[in-house]
C-alpha cells in the first residue's frame, strides 16, 4: 500500500507508528509476570531458607530479574553517545523528478515518517548537553522504498578529508586515555596537538569555536549533509547535491559563560528543551534545502566538490527549499528508540547515490560495522525503530537475536526449491542500481592536490561573521588553548591562525601571551613516510566572494518569541493587571512563561488571586531563560531584598538577554544594573510590553559585551 493512501498522520495512519505499535507494550491494568509469562505473586522478597536465612539458588524469579538487570547496558556509541530524538513527518513542497527518482522526493502527497536524533560528539551518554561541540543531526526517513538516512551535523564541513584519519581525530578529541579527562570538552592538549599538525581541520575548528558550537536549542540549529551526494533521475542522469536543514525558528546560540553555568543548573538543557517543546505542541520544524550542481559543473569551483572540508557558498549555488520536517512526537522509550536507532549514510533509496568523497566512502563501511558491537549482531535492522516500512525478504539468515521466522528450504539465490524467490527487482520495479561512473585510474594511496587548500574557507567564514561573532570566536580560541598545558601546541595553533587572519592570530596570541610566528616552511598535513614535505604545499584558493551572508547567525530570522522561555520574576503583592496582562500577552504569542518567586507554592496578587509558582529563586536560574520581566506592585520591594532576584536580573543582563519591567518593576532593575543601562537596548522599562516582545525576538544584545559592567 502506498503511504499516501493512509494519510493524514493525524488520524493515526502513520505507517511507522502502526509498525511500532505492534511492539509497544503498556502495563496499565495488567498483572505482573516473568519473561516466561508466569504470573508473579511476590516481587518484594527472594526465596529464603527461613525468613532470616540465605537466599536459595532455586529462586528463578530472583535470578531472572537480576540477570536481566545485570545486562541492561549496551556499549554507547563510539561518538555521538549523548543524544535525544523524536518522531515526525517529512512533507515535500515540489516534485524533484528532474533531478531524482526518489519517490519521497517526487510525490507531494506523500507524508514520510521520520525519526531524528540530535547529539553531541565528544562526551559519554550521560555527559552535559552544554559542551562546546559539533552537534549531530541524523534523520531516518521511513520511505516506501526503504530507509533513507541523512546523517548530518550542525556544521557544513568536517575536520578531516579522509576517513583513515577518523580514529586519530576521535582519539585526539575524546577524554585523554590515561585519566579520562576532560569529559565533553575539546579544550585539552591531545585535541589541539592534532589540530596544530593537521591544517585541514582548521575550517571545522573555526566553526566549532564560533557560536555554532554552543546552540541555544536543537530546534534552532541548521543541519548539513556535508558531502556532495548524487541525485539520479529516471533517465539515469546525475546531479551533485548537498543537503541542508534550516530551522523555522532561526539559528541561535547561547554564550559560553552561560553554557558553563547551565551545565551545572540543568545539564539536560537541550534534551529537556526538545522534549518539552514537543510535549507542549510547539513542534520543531525545519525546511529541507538542496544545493544542486549539474554534473558538468564538477570542476567549476575553486575547491573540490569531493572535499568535505569545503562548503559551497549559497551565493554560488543557492539553497532551494524543497520540503519540511516537523517533529511531533516524543519517543515512548529512550532505550528502545533513541539508543537503539542505527543510522548509516549508506542507507539510501533509488534516486540518491554516493560520490567519491573519501570521507563518505569510509563512512559507508563504519556505520554498519559499529552496530555489530553496539547492538550485538547483524540483526539490528529488525529492532522496531530500525525496521523499514517495506517488509524485508532476502536470503540473509540467523545470527544473534534473529526475530524473523523465514519459511522454506531455499535461503540462497538462484534457487528452484523456493520458486526462485525472493526475486531480484528490476529498476522499473524499484530495484536499486548504482550510478555508473567511469573510473580510469591507478590504484594509489594519495590525496588529490585539489584538497590542499586549507585556509581560504576559514578566512571566508571569519570574514562573514559580525564583530560580536568574531569576538566570541577569538574568546573561544583563547579559552580552549588556555586549557592546553603544552605551550608549543598553543603556539602552533596561533601560528596557524595567521594563515586565516592576521588580526585573529594577534588577538588570540595576545590573550595567551604569545606572538604568532609565520613559519618559513609551508604548513603541511600529516605526510606519508616516503613523501617529500615540499609536495604538500598548502595553497590558498581565490574565492569569488569575500564574505557569505548565510554563514553569520546574525542574519537569521528574528521574527518570533515562540517557545522562548521568559521568567516573570515576582512575589506576593504583585499588581493584578500588570501581572496578568504580561502573562497573557506572552502566552498568546506561544512563549513559555514561568512564574519565578522567592518560594514554591503560590503567588498571591494584591487583589488576592493565587497563581502557582513554577520555580523558586532557590531552584531557578536566569541562564535557563531567554528573557526576564518584572511586573510592578508590592512584590518589587520584596524582590529588592532578595540577592537571588538581583543576581537573576544582573546575570540575564550580562548574558545579553532582554530584561523588562514596568514603571514599578524598574526599581529592581535599578539596583541590579548600572544606572545608565536602565533603559538601554534590550532593557525595556515603563509600559512598553510591545517593545519588550520585540527585544525578545532579537535574541541577544551583544553590544553590551563591549563594555562589560556587570560582574554577575
Ligand atoms: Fe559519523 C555516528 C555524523 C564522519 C563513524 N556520525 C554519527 C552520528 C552522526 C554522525 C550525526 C550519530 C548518529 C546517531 O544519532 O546515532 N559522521 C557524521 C558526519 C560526518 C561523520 C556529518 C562527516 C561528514 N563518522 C564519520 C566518519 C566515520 C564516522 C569519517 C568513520 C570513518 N559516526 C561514525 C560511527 C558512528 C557515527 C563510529 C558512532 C555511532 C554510530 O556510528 O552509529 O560509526
Amino acid at each position: 500500500m502506498k503511504i499516501n493512501e493512509r494519510e493524514p498522520f493525524e488520524n493515526g495512519a502513520n505507517p511507522k507508528k502502526e509498525q511500532l505499535g505492534k511492539f509497544t507494550s503498556d502495563s496499565q491494568g495488567e498483572l505482573m509476570n516473568t519473561n516466561q509469562g508466569l504470573k508473579i505473586n511476590d516481587d518484594q522478597n527472594s526465596l529464603k531458607a527461613g525468613d532470616r536465612g540465605p537466599s536459595l539458588l532455586e529462586d528463578f524469579i530472583l535470578r531472572e530479574k537480576i540477570t536481566h538487570f545485570d545486562h541492561e547496558r549496551i556499549p554507547e556509541r563510539i561518538v555521538h553517545a549523548r543524544g535525544s530524538a523524536a518522531h515526525g513527518v517529512f512533507e515535500l513542497f515540489e516534485p524533484l523528478g528532474q533531478y531524482t527518482k526518489a519517490k519521497f522526493l517526487n510525490d507531494t502527497t506523500i507524508r514520510t515518517p521520520v525519526f531524528a536524533r540530535f547529539s553531541t560528539v565528544q562526551g559519554s551518554r550521560g555527559s552535559t548537553d552544554m559542551a562546546r561541540d559539533v552537534r549531530g543531526f541524523a534523520v531516518k526517513f521511513y520511505t516506501e522504498e526503504g530507509n533513507y538516512d541523512l546523517v548530518a551535523n550542525n556544521m557544513p564541513i568536517f575536520f578531516i578529508q579522509d576517513a583513515i584519519k577518523f580514529p586519530d581525530l576521535v582519539h585526539a578529541v575524546k577524554p585523554e586515555p590515561d585519566n579520562e579527562i576532560p569529559q565533553a570538552a575539546s579544550a585539552h592538549d591531545t585535541f589541539w596537538d592534532f589540530v596544530s599538525l593537521m591544517p585541514e581541520t582548521m575550517h571545522n575548528v573555526m566553526w566549532l569555536m564560533s557560536d555554532r558550537g554552543i546552540p541555544r536549542s536543537y530546534r534552532m540549529m541548521e543541519g548539513f549533509g556535508i558531502h556532495s551526494f548524487r541525485f539520479i533521475n529516471d533517465q539515469g542522469e546525475a546531479h551533485f547535491v548537498r543537503f541542508h536543514w534550516k530551522p523555522l525558528l532561526g539559528v541561535h546560540s547561547l554564550v559560553w559563560d552561560e553554557c558553563q553555568r547551565i551545565a551545572g543548573k540543568d545539564t539536560d538543557f537541550h534534551r529537556r528543551d526538545l522534549w518539552e517543546a514537543i510535549e507542549c505542541g510547539h513542534f520543531p520544524e525545519w525546511h529541507l534545502g538542496v544545493q544542486i550542481i549539474p554534473a558538468e559543473d564538477e570542476h567549476k569551483f575553486p575547491f573540490d566538490l569531493l572535499d568535505p572540508t569545503k562548503l559551497i557558498p549559497e551565493e554560488l549555488v543557492p539553497v532551494r527549499i524543497v520540503g519540511k520536517m516537523t517533529l511531533n512526537k516524543n519517543p515512548d522509550n529512550f532505550f528502545a528508540e533513541t539508543e537503539q536507532v542505527a543510522f548509516h549514510p549508506g542507507h539510501i533509496v533509488p534516486g540518491i547515490d554516493f560520490t567519491n568523497d573519501p570521507l563518505l566512502q569510509g563512512r559507508l563501511f563504519s556505520y554498519t560495522d559499529t552496530q555489530l558491537s553496539r547492538l550485538g549482531g547483524p540483526n539490528f535492522h529488525e529492532i522496531p525503530i530500525n525496521k523499514s516500512i517495506p517488509e524485508v525478504f532476502n536470503n540473509q539468515r540467523d545470527g544473534m537475536h534473529r526475530m524473523q521466522i523465514n519459511k522454506g528450504k531455499a535461503s540462497y539465490n538462484p534457487n528452484t526449491l523456493g520458486g526462485g524467490c525472493p526475486f531480484q527487482a528490476m529498476a522499473a520495479q524499484g530495484g536499486f542500481k548504482s550510478f555508473e561512473e567511469r573510473i580510469d585510474a591507478s590504484k594509489i594511496r594519495r590525496r588529490s592536490k585539489s584538497f590542499f587548500d586549507h585556509f581560504s574557507q576559514p578566512t571566508l567564514f571569519y570574514n562573514s561573521l559580525t564583530q560580536h561573532e568574531q569576538r566570541h570566536l577569538q574568546d573561544a580560541f583563547a579559552f580552549e588553548l588556555g586549557k592546553v598545558k603544552t605551550v608549543p601546541i598553543r603556539q602552533r595553533v596561533v601560528n596557524m591562525l595567521l594563515e586565516v587572519d592576521e588580526n585573529l592570530a594577534n588577538i588570540v596570541g595576545n590573550k595567551l601571551g604569545l606572538i604568532p610566528q609565520r613559519l618559513p616552511q609551508p604548513i603541511t598535513d600529516s605526510i606519508p613516510a616516503d613523501d617529500n614535505p615540499a609536495d604538500y604545499h598548502s595553497f590558498k584558493a581565490e574565492l569569488p566572494i569575500d564574505a557569505s551572508a548565510p554563514l553569520s547567525m546574525a542574519n537569521t530570522v528574528k521574527d518570533t518569541i515562540k517557545t522562548r522561555r521568559i521568567a516573570i520574576l515576582t512575589a506576593d503583592g504583585v499588581n493584578d493587571e500588570a501581572f496578568t496582562v504580561v502573562k497573557k500577552t506572552l502566552c498568546e504569542l506561544d512563549a513559555v512563561v514561568k512564574i519565578i518567586a522567592p518560594f514554591h507554592g503560590f503567588v498571591k496578587t494584591a487583589g488576592g488571586d493565587e497563581y502557582p509558582v513554577c520555580e523558586s529563586l532557590l531552584t531557578a536560574a536566569s541562564v535557563v531563560f531567554d528573557a526576564v520581566y518584572v511586573p510592578g506592585g508590592g512584590s518589587v520591594q520584596t524582590l529588592m531584598t532578595r540577592p537571588e532576584a538581583v543576581h537573576f536580573i544582573a546575570e540575564a543582563f550580562k548574558h545579553c538577554k532582554a530584561v523588562g519591567a514596568d514603571s514599578e518593576g524598574v526599581e529592581l532593575l535599578k539596583i541590579a544594573l548600572p544606572h545608565d543601562m536602565v533603559p538601554s537596548p534590550g532593557v525595556v522599562t515603563g509600559n512598553n510590553l510591545d517593545e519588550f516582545i520585540e527585544a525578545v525576538k532579537q535574541h541577544r544584545f551583544f553590544e553590551r559585551e563591549e563594555n562589560p559592567v556587570v560582574p554577575a
